[in-house]
C-alpha cells in the first residue's frame, strides 16, 4: 500500500479512536449493563459493544474490502466476520475498551486501541487513554503522543519499574518475581493499553502479561521504533492467534531476562 493510502489511513484511525474516547465520555456516569463472557471476571458492557461497531462501521465506510480482528463478538446486525486471521491481508485490529473491569469499577484508567496490519505487518498503532485524553499513534518508524514526537531513554532495571500481570507475578512465570527483585518495583494497571502507554511515557522498563493479539497489536506497533519486540517469554514469536503469555521488553534485554529465567528454573529444580 502506497504511502499516501496509509497516512489516509492513519488519520482515520485517530479520527475514530478520538470519536470514540469523546463517546465513552459522554456516558461516563451512565449506568451500564455488564454481561459475563467466560467466567465471572470476564466482563463486556454495552458501551464496549457500541464503541466496537462504531469504529468498525466508520473503517468499513472508507474501507469495504479490510477486514477486522475485533475483541467482541460482532451484534447480529453487524455480523460479518469481526475475527479475522491478523496474518492475511489488510486487516484492522481493534479493542474497543480496553480494561473494561477498571472502566466498571474505576472509570478510569481504559483505553481504546485500534491497529492495522497487512499480512502480519504492523502498520498503524493508535492508543487513547481515554479519561487523561492523551492519543498515542505511529506507523512503526516515529511514534508520537498527541502532537510531539516521543523519544524513548531506556533506564537501567534497577532504577525503573515493571508492569505485570499479576498472576504471572505472583506464580514467578517466567522468572518474573526474581527479575523484579532487581527494580524498584511492580506495577498492575489491569489495562494492557495503559501499560503501553507507560512504557511509551518511560515510567516503566516493560510489560509482562497473557494476551490476545487486540491486547498487543496496537502497543507493538508503537514501540516498535525504539527497538522494543513484543515476544514470548522464550523469545520467540507470538502466533497472533490466541492468548499467550507474552511480554514488551527492549530487545538488547532479552538476553538478561533468559538469565533470570534460568535462574528461576535452577531454584524450582
Ligand atoms: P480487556 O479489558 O480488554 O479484556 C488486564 O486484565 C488486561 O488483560 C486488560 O488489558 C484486559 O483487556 C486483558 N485481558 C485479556 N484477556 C482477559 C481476560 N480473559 N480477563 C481479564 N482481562 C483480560
Ligand atoms: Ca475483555
Ligand atoms: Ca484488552
Ligand atoms: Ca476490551
Amino acid at each position: 500500500m502506497s504511502e499516501i493510502s496509509l497516512k489516509l489511513k492513519l488519520e482515520l484511525a485517530k479520527k475514530l479512536v478520538r470519536e470514540a474516547g469523546d463517546f465513552l465520555l459522554a456516558h461516563l456516569t451512565d449506568t451500564v449493563e455488564i454481561t459475563e463472557k467466560s467466567r465471572f471476571d470476564d466482563l463486556v458492557t454495552n458501551l464496549d459493544k457500541a464503541v466496537q461497531m462504531q469504529v468498525i462501521a466508520g473503517i468499513r465506510a472508507a474501507y469495504p474490502d479490510d477486514y477486522f480482528l475485533a475483541e467482541e463478538d460482532a451484534d447480529s446486525d453487524n455480523s460479518s466476520d469481526v475475527k479475522h486471521d491478523i496474518l492475511d491481508g489488510n486487516v484492522w485490529v481493534l479493542d474497543p475498551i480496553d480494561g473494561t473491569t477498571n472502566f466498571i469499577v474505576q472509570r478510569d484508567d481504559f483505553a481504546v486501541m485500534l491497529a492495522y496490519y497487512e499480512n502480519g505487518i504492523g502498520k498503524i498503532g493508535v492508543i487513547l487513554d481515554v479519561i487523561r485524553g492523551n492519543l498515542y499513534w505511529g506507523d512503526g518508524q516515529k511514534s508520537y503522543k498527541n502532537d510531539r514526537q516521543i523519544s524513548l531513554v531506556q533506564k537501567p532495571l534497577r532504577e525503573s519499574l515493571l508492569g505485570v500481570n499479576t498472576y504471572m507475578y505472583r506464580t514467578n512465570v517466567g522468572g518474573l518475581l526474581d527479575l523484579s527483585f532487581d527494580t524498584l518495583g511492580v506495577r498492575a494497571v489491569g489495562s494492557a493499553g495503559i501499560d503501553y502507554v507507560h512504557i511509551l511515557d518511560g515510567k516503566i522498563w516493560g510489560y509482562f502479561s497473557n494476551l490476545s493479539p487486540w491486547d498487543y497489536a496496537a502497543g507493538s506497533v508503537l514501540l516498535a521504533p525504539f527497538d522494543f519486540v513484543t515476544v514470548q517469554l522464550d523469545g520467540s514469536p507470538l502466533d497472533f492467534k490466541g492468548r499467550q503469555m507474552m511480554m514488551s521488553v527492549p530487545k538488547n534485554q532479552l538476553a538478561i531476562i533468559a538469565d533470570y529465567q534460568a535462574k528461576s528454573n535452577e531454584k524450582k529444580k
